[in-house]
């Protein structure tokens, strides 16, 4: 799909590289400074045509060989490898690779919530004691008559069979539905544990091991179910556990949150317990006292991509932007302290920070970078990694050299809709449900749902895909959950307001406007799309839709993906039976077996299936025809015929 590309130019002005205004004026600000960030070198940088299709192999050093995507079964590589064969490898190990990701973030929760159950960690506790025994009881674990820390040791034993598992089924396949875990025993891709799967799909993938496409995309299924119901779901309820499950909270968004007159220190990456330990040293009085001394009005703590949006549901802690704005942010000068821990974080980071006087800190073992200071971050011992943080802060801004220029941009939104909240919002606290969500799809008020996710990329316009395509989706009386930079995109074009729900179609605005909530539903980070998983198996459990995920009428995107972690993600709503649209490139040769498989054949296997284009308005047609196949096969399409006419009856009533 490499013509969808867009190819180098060096003169593509800042407006054309994003719609986010504050990056636009950074943009322009770098090149006057002379400082080069991640969209000039993507301007500068022509994508290799074979690898975008994934039409290479470098499995082994025979090659590495090159097939022709334009007459893809006119050669095979050097050992005979096919394209079909090729391209499944390759799909199979960005799946590992973003699996591996997730679950070692999750492990890394699961870790620490051992240590604060032993006791041996302090800083940390159980936050949310309702949310334990929720979850305890929802894999079977008995909570009457037994104390937290009983419960919580049971919690964590079986928690760890997520990961280190040799045999049997991963503990949350308890909250599948039915039906759902029927077809994933079928065809054999119930995960064991994350470890055992990861392992595997890097072993069938090596040189003359697995070499049927239909083979190892099964593998690939099991490996990222091993992620979406295994290690990004554990990570997501540990860190509720310990941190507290979200409610709505009001959130200013946009890099105008910087203040010019206090010591700016922004946290970016993944784990919360960074950020979490980040916001008590700032909180200290001492250090508070140590800023006005020198002369700052305060400490102003900030997040960026998803550790923002982690503690931005939480704790309504400000959020300054998402991927693409990670380097513009550092021109504006005013960033006295940038600490980040793991993924996303991209290498040129260093060199901007350094161009501006800011402190770039690595704080975690598995992610250190050359350029940068690393000062590890312990939970034994959090507060020495982040009072450190903080006095380099307050250092940098005492002796401030660097001009500022902050955007006054600032956008405010409701963001922090936990399924939990979701359900008492519906349902309220007597009556907790999904109930009203599944009435009001069935009477076609809302014509489905939608998960908006994933990243930005500077292949595309930063931003652009996501906004018109949740523009587009809720005009049309789709009900938008989101994670992830796509949450920051649309909270920065305004739709994370209650107010944005006078963009919404008819239908949704009313269900909006009864409710008080706004049409886009920000749920967290990228790992916590396993919150879109527990809401669709809570809506196939209400009733009504169906009896498996692959029956709703719901579909998932992510419009800007760049990341092996999105393909895992993708993956696994695929794999659990939802259509699932990628925008930018897809890697893969149209007109292939593998093509086929992933864009058709999983769905009559009774999975959901994959879709691309790079354009937002079609993207939003696929995935509305979709949901509207959905309600015609549950035979609610007549619903919604009559609320249209209802609705158009109505503006004719209006009119006169
Ligand atoms: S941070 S994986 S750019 S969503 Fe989770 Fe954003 Fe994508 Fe990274």
């Amino acid at each position: 799909m490499e013509e969808e590309i867009k190819k180098p130019n060096k003169e593509i002005a800042a407006k054309d590289l994003t719609t986010c205004e504050a990056t636009a004026q950074m943009l322009d600000k770098a090149r006057r400074d002379g400082v080069e960030i991640a969209p000039h070198r993507a301007a500068n940088m022509k994508p290799c045509p074979i690898g975008a299709d994934s039409a290479c192999c470098k499995h082994c050093f025979m090659g590495p060989c090159r097939l022709n995507s334009k007459d893809p079964y006119g050669k095979v590589g050097i050992c005979g490898a096919t394209i079909d064969t090729i391209m499944a490898r390759n799909f199979g190990r960005m799946v590992a690779a973003g699996t591996a990701a997730h679950t070692d973030h999750g492990m890394g929760m699961l870790d620490l919530f051992r240590e604060v159950v032993k006791g041996n960690i302090r800083d940390y506790k159980i936050k949310d004691t309702e949310k334990l025994q929720s979850v305890a009881k929802s894999i079977g674990i008995e909570v009457e008559g037994r104390t937290i820390e009983e419960i919580a040791m049971d919690l964590y034993k079986e928690l760890e069979r997520t990961y280190t598992q040799v045999d049997g089924e991963i503990p949350f396949t308890k909250r599948v539905p039915e039906k759902t875990l029927e077809t994933w025993r079928k065809h054999g891709i119930v995960p064991r544990g994350a470890m055992r799967e990861i392992m595997e799909m890097m072993h069938r993938t090596a040189m003359g091991v697995d070499q049927h496409y239909e083979n190892i995309t099964k593998q690939a299924s099991r490996t990222a179910l091993a992620d979406g119901w295994g290690g990004s779901m554990v990570s997501t309820e540990i860190s509720d556990i310990l941190f507290g499950t979200p409610s709505p909270v009001a959130v200013e968004v946009n890099m105008g949150v910087l203040k010019e007159n206090e010591v700016n220190i922004i946290i970016h990456g993944h784990e919360p317990n960074l950020f979490e330990s980040m916001l008590a040293s700032v909180n200290d009085p001492m250090f508070v006292q140590a800023a006005k001394d020198a002369g700052a009005a305060g400490i102003n703590l900030v997040g960026m991509c998803c550790s923002g949006l982690e503690m931005m549901s939480r704790h309504g802690i400000p959020h300054a932007g998402n991927f693409s704005s990670t380097e513009a942010i550092l021109v504006t000068g005013a960033v006295d302290a940038m600490a980040v821990d793991i993924q996303c974080i991209q290498q040129g980071l260093s060199k901007v920070a350094d161009c501006y006087d800011t402190p770039f800190i690595t704080t975690n073992p598995r992610c250190k970078i050359e350029g940068a200071l690393h000062v590890e971050f312990n939970e034994h011992d959090p507060k020495s990694c982040t009072d450190e943080i903080v006095i380099k802060a307050i250092s940098r801004f005492k002796n401030r050299t660097m001009p500022i220029e902050i955007p006054k941009i600032v956008n405010t939104g409701v963001h922090g809709f936990s399924h939990e909240y979701i359900n008492y919002m519906l349902g309220g606290s007597f009556r907790a449900s999904y109930t009203p969500l599944n009435d009001n799809i069935i009477n076609g008020r809302i014509r489905g749902v939608a998960g908006v996710v994933g990243c930005t990329n500077p292949r595309v316009k930063q931003d652009y895909v996501h906004v018109e395509l949740v523009r587009e989706l809720i005009r049309n009386d789709v009900l938008v959950i989101q994670t992830g930079c796509s949450q920051i995109a649309l909270a920065k074009a305004g739709l994370t307001a209650p107010e944005a729900a006078v963009l919404a179609g008819p239908g949704l605005r009313e269900v909006c406007e009864t409710v008080g909530m706004p049409p886009v539903l920000g749920m967290g980070a990228c790992v916590d799309n396993s919150r879109i998983l527990i809401a669709a198996a809570a809506m196939v459990r209400e009733g009504g839709l169906g009896e498996s995920i692959a029956d709703l009428p719901v579909a998932g995107a992510a419009p800007e993906f760049m990341s092996e972690k999105a393909i895992a993600i993708g993956h696994y709503f695929v794999a659990s039976g939802v259509f699932t649209v990628f925008g930018v490139t897809f890697p893969i040769v149209k007109e292939t077996k593998f093509h086929k498989l992933l864009f058709e054949g999983l769905e009559q296997q009774g999975l959901g299936k994959w879709g691309f284009t790079p354009d937002p308005h079609e993207m939003a047609k696929m995935m509305i025809a979709h949901i509207d196949k959905k309600r015609k096969a549950l035979g609610i399409d007549k619903a919604r015929d009559r609320i249209l006419v209802d609705m158009a009856t109505r503006r004719e009533l209006d009119a006169a």
